[in-house]
């Protein structure tokens, strides 16, 4: 069989076409919304990003950047994530999606967060492996970041049941250990920190399982109620 230039020519034009369509692959578009919208530095803000798209494959790895730095602060397989902002401001939050093959696309959006009456955190201070054991005891540290005047303020936790609590820094209140709740007197200003301290016993039977912490901060004046933020899972491994 003869096969004239012209179809050679044709033949390595197609030839070229089909690597180069092999090897072409659309970036994808990154996408997020986040909730709510007006956000204060106590809100658990969710950030979801499943409305990002890849054209012609699938998206692998989301990167979250929180506070605009450029520096990736989270890297997760899935769409969806949350965060606390622990000072008011307006946060620029960048994403950065990666397809299957690669390549990225990324958005940038501005994160409005108002300063609450009062910032409060808790951070449980577990070992190193992240879970606690039967038995040991795990130190609950609650600070209150005073960002108005305020009057009467209340703290109640609710600690898994039938675990043992000891108190260890009450921070000026009054503990009511029945009820595990605190009560302060006296009259906070602007830029005053409290902190509550306490430590709470894994029952030696406690299965492994995750526990819940719930906690209520309310105060008289300004009145408030706002959820305790912050750690609020104890994992028990035994
Ligand atoms: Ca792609
Ligand atoms: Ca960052
Ligand atoms: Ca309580």
């Amino acid at each position: 069989m003869r096969v004239s230039a012209k179809t050679l020519i044709l033949l390595a034009m197609l030839g070229a076409l089909t690597v180069a369509y092999a090897q072409s692959n659309a970036p994808p578009r990154a996408d997020f919304r986040f909730s709510p919208q007006n956000p204060d530095t106590n809100t658990i803000i969710t950030f979801d990003a499943s409305s990002s798209r890849d054209p012609d494959g699938t998206i692998i790895r989301y990167e979250w950047d929180f506070n605009g730095d450029g520096r990736f602060d989270e890297t997760k397989t899935t769409p969806i994530t949350t965060r606390l902002f622990d000072r008011a401001g307006e946060w620029r939050v960048n994403l950065r999606v990666t397809d299957n093959r690669g390549a990225t696309g990324a958005i940038s959006k501005i994160v409005k967060v108002t300063e609450a009456p009062v910032t409060i955190r808790r951070a449980l201070l577990l070992p190193p492996s992240g879970s606690a054991a039967p038995g040991s005891t795990v130190r609950v540290v609650i600070t209150l970041r005073i960002n108005q005047t305020m009057n009467g303020l209340g703290l109640d936790e609710d600690p898994p049941t039938g675990w043992t609590v000891k108190e260890v820094q009450n921070g000026g209140a009054i503990l009511k250990k029945s009820e595990l709740q605190w009560l302060w007197t006296q009259r906070f200003s602007p830029g005053q920190i409290v902190a509550v301290i306490y430590d709470l016993v894994v029952p030696p039977t406690a299965p492994a399982s995750t526990f819940a912490l719930k906690g209520l901060l309310t105060s008289f004046s300004p009145r408030l109620a706002v959820a305790v933020v912050g750690d609020s899972e104890i994992r028990v491994a035994r």
